[in-house]
């Protein structure tokens, strides 16, 4: 006979064998023999302040390490204050493990303590899988079940419900086995016919172009893709997820998807590789802005779904990319490649003309400082290794036009949910899973309220977190929009005040500053940084002008 051990304990030591060190959550009755079971086994609980940073911190952490992040939310509220990170995990495919409390199974249809919703049918929507574990001696089976399933391509959420009597039952230690191989290993390599197919057309491209999607940044195919871009002589766009898998700094990097949209005929690409992506929102939907209809669509995918989901393919694979990246490098080097320096040159050229024209556009002295200005000193006082997160729209729609980074899962931002007020819980995920480099959340004014009360988090946490708001005192988007669509004079529901966020920020125990210069952003940021503390930045910015990504797809959609 073995120890008695609760349900609690059984997770927690399965969470341990799948190297899980980190959750986050917020406490609940139900979840007592968890947050206990954490403690005796060394798993730091991040609590917030709200389930909702919970969940998106859990996102935060997985999208920052390219691994499992996992949740802990109480029955009843704690659970429906994680659907919003659920559904965006569910579509930007982050392997959260979303632990739920409930109510104990012998309390069924008796309207007890935060029950009486089906939590698990709540759910199945917008995971890959939901399940309510209903055994005590079942818990380590299905946790690593549930685990592989979030781990395994394409990535994303699962929630396993407990009831709190299942979480709080004994069994004898020496009759579960705790699983010792949770993870699969081995992602799906292509066939070398598809490969023969993809370099027969690659080699005769004039104008080629590689996209790397969500899909090549999860494969973790940095090496491969430089090696494989750098031998075939082939640019690079990425999305906002696979930013940084080629180096911004690389001289073969063209930017984020939108900015295909300066390729104008006659130069625009006429073979894409496409790695990974996933096309609708980040590829302006079945336009043809961005990869003309003529061009030869080489499209890579873990999911068979996404490929011709919206444009009709030459090539289909259904592999992981940097299993595709190893094959086509393998053969790379024995081929001739056609001579694509004027082609690379033409990008580079396009990129630094888009930042010439923005720098002086946007040339003027403050005050009201130009967003864009905001953004462009952020991303010069920042090193290479920080962190950034972006929350709030016109707020990413400008950081899009500045944002370089060389490692990937460095920039952290909006997906297809288009979830405003998830930044600051995504940062303290990002700065749990990196406590050695620097974090930096830029976020809009509206997505600020959302969750400040995550400030308290940070102070407790010693997480030192610099959060820049771009304070244009609106809904900017949503404001914009509306002056567009109905014009200037029916302005409603869209406007916020003057809020003074830095006194919030110094009740919460932050470095605080209010910045109306241009000239103050610069030594404020280091006085942030250098404060060791989290801090906060209120910066006035002029609501005016409109991001050019946002024309780009306003003009799509009016
Ligand atoms: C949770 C949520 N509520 C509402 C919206 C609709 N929406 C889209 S953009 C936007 C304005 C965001 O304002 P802010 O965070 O201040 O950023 P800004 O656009 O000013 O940069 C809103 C409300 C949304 N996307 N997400």
């Amino acid at each position: 006979m073995g120890n008695a051990v609760t349900g609690g304990e059984l997770v927690v030591r399965t969470l341990a064998k799948a190297g899980v060190r980190q959750v986050f959550g917020l406490h609940g009755a139900h979840l007592e023999t968890l947050f206990q079971a954490c403690r005796d086994h060394g798993i730091h609980v991040l609590d917030t302040r709200h389930e909702v940073a919970a969940g998106h911190a859990a996102e935060g952490y997985a999208r920052a390490n390219r691994s499992l992040g996992v949740a802990l939310v109480t029955a009843g509220p704690g659970f429906t204050n994680v659907i919003t990170s659920m559904a965006n995990a569910y579509l930007d495919r982050t392997p959260v493990l979303y632990i739920s409390g409930a109510a104990a199974l012998r309390d069924a249809e008796t309207n007890t303590l935060q029950a009486g919703i089906d939590q698990v049918s709540i759910a199945r929507p917008i995971t890959k899988w939901a399940h309510q574990v209903t055994t005590t001696q079942q818990l380590p089976r299905l946790v690593a079940h549930g685990i592989r399933i979030a781990a395994s391509g394409p990535t994303g959420p699962v929630l396993l419900d407990m009831p709190s009597d299942v979480l709080g039952a004994t069994v004898d230690e020496d009759a579960v086995a705790i699983p010792e191989a949770i993870y699969v290993d081995e992602p799906p390599a292509p066939r070398p016919q598809a490969i023969d197919r993809a370099l027969e057309l690659l080699a005769k491209a004039h104008r080629p172009v590689i996209m790397a999607g969500v899909g090549a940044w999860q494969s973790g195919c940095a090496a491969e893709l430089r090696s494989f871009a750098e031998s075939a002589g082939i640019p690079v766009y990425s999305d906002f997820q696979a930013h940084g898998l080629l180096p911004s700094s690389h001289p073969l990097y063209g930017g984020t998807f939108h900015k295909m949209a300066d390729l104008t005929d006659p130069e625009r690409p006429d073979v894409v590789l496409a790695l990974g992506v996933r096309f609708g929102l980040f590829t302006l939907g079945s336009s043809d802005r961005l990869v003309p209809t003529r061009a030869a669509l080489i499209h890579v995918e873990i999911d068979p779904k996404e490929i011709g989901r919206l444009r009709p393919v030459a090539l289909g694979i259904v592999a992981n990319s940097r299993e595709v990246l190893r094959a086509l490098s393998s053969q790379s080097a024995s081929r001739r490649w056609p001579d694509t320096s004027a082609w690379c040159k033409h990008i580079q050229t396009l990129k630094s003309d888009r930042l010439t024209k923005q720098r002086e556009e946007t040339a003027r002295t403050s005050p009201p400082i130009h967003p864009y200005k905001l953004v462009a000193s952020i991303v010069e006082g920042i090193d290479a290794e920080t962190i950034v997160v972006a929350d709030g729209a016109e707020t990413y729609h400008w950081l899009n036009e500045v944002i370089r980074q060389n490692n990937p899962g460095s920039y952290i931002t909006h997906g297809f949910l288009g979830a405003v007020g998830f930044g600051m819980g995504l940062a303290l995920g990002a700065q749990a899973a990196h406590p050695k480099r620097r974090v930096l959340c830029l976020v809009g004014d509206g997505a600020f309220g959302f969750t400040m009360a995550e400030l308290d988090t940070m102070t407790r946490h010693g997480l030192p977190i610099v959060v820049v708001i771009m304070n244009n005192r609106s809904w900017a988007a949503s404001q914009h929009f509306q002056e567009i669509v109905s014009g200037p004079a029916r302005v409603t529901g869209t406007r916020l005040s003057d809020a003074r966020y830095h006194d919030v920020a110094k009740a919460f125990g932050c470095y605080s500053q209010h910045v109306t210069r241009q000239e103050d952003i610069a030594p404020a940021l280091e006085a942030a940084f250098a404060s060791g503390k989290p801090a906060c930045l209120n910066v006035d910015v002029d609501l005016a002008p409109l991001p050019p990504e946002l024309h780009l797809l306003m003009a799509r959609h009016s």
